[in-house]
């Protein structure tokens, strides 16, 4: 391409665009100027098509044409769902993966930036976790459905970039919360669900349940920080190989002392109970950002404090939009 032929302002299609990370990247987009000029971004969602469908999936690309993709779509849930529909997610997301890379494929779309998790990691490792260790044994065994099928994007970007020269990636943030997220008390991740949890108990007078034991530990990460690092991966990030996006170790904390950031947020001072019949799930997941800091020494990420009580502000404020 000679220096005169500008590229083509990207088609941005963003799967999984209606969800918590999917509303992050609207925002950033829409209010943080992550829209450079003639670009054009779609955010979809599963009520403008099925992507567990084929000819769906080739519908909503043949309208939008996209040049280049973020696909989130993705069925999600929190450690009580995985373990009550292990095959249902992972049957769900093999089809919804190879659907979109597929016709991503076929269309010609220059760039697919997939998103797995941290929780597909081998469950038996070495700690810090780190990018080369995806597929080095089992993940832990209440997500296996979810994991296996999140471990075959990875697979299935080698593949296009071996027989086709696809440059495919992947990025794998660790625990994600903030506005939009999924607050439903028994299929929300631990932080949207705790919200909502504490926001009852308040309101009736009664004790927050915490299930398990509150010692199992975590990384999280803010909702708008993994939009940002979105951006940022699509535009300039050019391995194939994922990245881990995520705060660094020393932010990992019990459950027990992010239950203590959400009682203050929300002014809780009331009785908090441990349920320890419930499971704890995986006890640590101990990810290394250190890849991710060799290309951004700089990134600030927003204070698990802060995050939280922006999220309990958004969630009392939107309780009746809300996924509750
Ligand atoms: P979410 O809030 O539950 O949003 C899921 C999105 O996927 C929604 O837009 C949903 O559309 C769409 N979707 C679900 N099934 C679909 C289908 N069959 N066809 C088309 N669209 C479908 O999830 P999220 O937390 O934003 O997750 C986004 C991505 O981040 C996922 O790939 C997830 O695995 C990954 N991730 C999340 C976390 C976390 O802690 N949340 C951590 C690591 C990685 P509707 O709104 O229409 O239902
Ligand atoms: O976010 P979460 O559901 O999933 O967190 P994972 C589960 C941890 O929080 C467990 C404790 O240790 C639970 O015992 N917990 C305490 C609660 N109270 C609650 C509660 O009311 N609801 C929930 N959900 N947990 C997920 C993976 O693992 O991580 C997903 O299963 C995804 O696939 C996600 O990758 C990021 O962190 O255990």
């Amino acid at each position: 391409m000679d220096s005169q032929t500008k590229a083509e302002p990207m088609r941005v299609l963003v799967t999984g665009g209606s969800g918590l990370v999917g509303k992050a990247i609207e925002h950033v987009v829409k209010q943080e100027g992550g829209c450079l000029e003639g670009e054009q971004w779609t955010f979809l969602s599963s009520k403008e098509a099925n992507l567990v469908d084929l000819q769906q999936t080739r519908a909503v690309f043949e309208k939008y044409r996209p040049t280049h993709v973020i696909h989130l779509a993705a069925k999600v849930g929190g450690l009580y769902l995985h373990m009550k529909e292990n095959l249902h997610f992972l049957r769900d997301n093999l089809r919804i993966n190879d659907n979109v890379l597929q016709t991503s494929h076929e269309r010609g779309v220059t760039k697919v930036v997939s998103c797995l998790s941290s929780c597909i990691f081998p469950d038996k490792t070495t700690y810090p976790i780190d990018e080369s260790m995806i597929h080095n044994g089992p993940p832990h065994d209440s997500n296996f459905g979810y994991s296996h099928a999140k471990r075959m994007i990875d697979i299935q970007n080698r593949g296009y970039f071996a027989q086709h020269g696809r440059r495919y990636t992947a990025v794998i943030p660790t625990n994600v919360y903030g506005p939009y997220d999924n607050f439903n008390f028994e299929n929300g991740h631990v932080l949207s669900a705790l919200m909502h949890k504490t926001y009852a108990a308040k309101k009736e007078g009664t004790p927050l349940q915490v299930w398990g034991s509150g010692t199992p530990r975590r990384q999280f990460i803010y909702s708008l920080d993994v939009a940002r690092l979105f951006l940022w991966v699509l535009r300039e990030y050019d391995e194939i190989d994922p990245i881990i996006l995520s705060v660094g170790e020393e932010e990992e904390l019990p459950i027990k002392d992010a239950v203590e950031m959400i009682a203050d947020a929300l002014d809780f001072k009331g009785q908090i109970v441990f349920d320890t019949s419930k499971s704890d799930g995986q006890m640590k997941k101990t990810a290394s950002n250190a890849k991710l800091r060799r290309y951004l020494p700089d990134f600030t990420f927003t204070p698990l404090s802060e995050g939280i009580k922006k999220t309990c502000d958004w969630f009392v404020n939107n309780y009746d939009i809300a996924r509750t």
